[in-house]
């Protein structure tokens, strides 16, 4: 059986992700191919709960703290959910990985890249392609608004933190042209959406 691919979606805030990342587990199940959408931080039980204490408004977490939960949540998201997945044939979707580490709590909060990379590398699993929605700042506070929801503790930092992580996304796109494609978010969904699935058929070869 051939092992299935992971294929992660990153961005800023509000930059369309989960509904990107529902669109193309939609493109893939109607093409009858084995999907599992999940996202990050979370993806299980386990998981949530860490996701739970990092978007919490009321902690301050130090930038190693921070990182190290991540990948905390991140390490038991890839051993029970992602990898067997994966083994099994089942192409993964991922809302967020180890690039959000490094743009966020790297570019964003000055934290160590070196010791992020290393993180990274000890978790271990590197998506086979990864789908960064570029959204300019200034676009996320209506995008957010729109979404509905209060505003975690991540929304809460300010325009200059996400300029940083903006950068940070770029230059993660720009180190790694194999893997990353960068895709511009200030468009049309359904504009996304046909650049997203053309990525997937010319980088992975899967007819969707
Ligand atoms: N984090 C995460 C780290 O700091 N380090 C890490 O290692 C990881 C994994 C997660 C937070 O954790 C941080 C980053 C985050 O701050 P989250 O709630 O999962 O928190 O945050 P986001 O992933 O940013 O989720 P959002 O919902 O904020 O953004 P999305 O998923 O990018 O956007 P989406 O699809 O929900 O869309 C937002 C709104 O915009 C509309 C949608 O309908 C929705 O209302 N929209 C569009 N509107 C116009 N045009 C388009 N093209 C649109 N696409 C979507």
């Amino acid at each position: 059986m051939a092992r299935g691919r992971f294929i992660t979606l990153e961005g800023g805030e509000g930059a369309g992700k989960s509904t990107q990342a529902r669109r193309l587990a939609a493109a893939f199940a109607a093409a009858k191919l084995p999907v599992l959408a999940t996202r990050e931080p979370g993806g299980t039980p386990e998981a949530e709960r860490v996701r739970a204490l990092l978007l919490d408004p009321g902690l301050a977490w130090t930038p190693l703290a921070e990182t190290l939960l991540h990948g905390a949540a991140r390490a038991e998201h890839v051993a029970r959910v992602i990898r067997p997945a994966l083994d099994a044939g089942t192409h993964v979707i991922c809302d967020r990985f180890a690039d959000s580490t490094l743009a966020y709590q790297g570019y964003g909060l000055g934290g160590d890249h070196g010791a992020i990379v290393t993180l990274a590398g000890l978790i271990g699993l590197r998506p086979d392609l990864t789908l960064v929605l570029d959204l300019p700042p200034e676009e996320s506070p209506a995008r957010l608004a729109a979404r509905g929801a209060g505003a975690d503790r991540y929304e809460r930092l300010g325009a200059a933190f996400f300029a940083r992580v903006r950068d940070g996304f770029r230059a993660i796109a720009g180190a790694e042209p194999a893997r990353c494609v960068l895709i511009p978010a200030a468009d049309d969904e359904t504009r996304i959406e046909a650049r997203i699935l053309d990525a997937v058929r010319a980088r992975l070869g899967i007819s969707l």
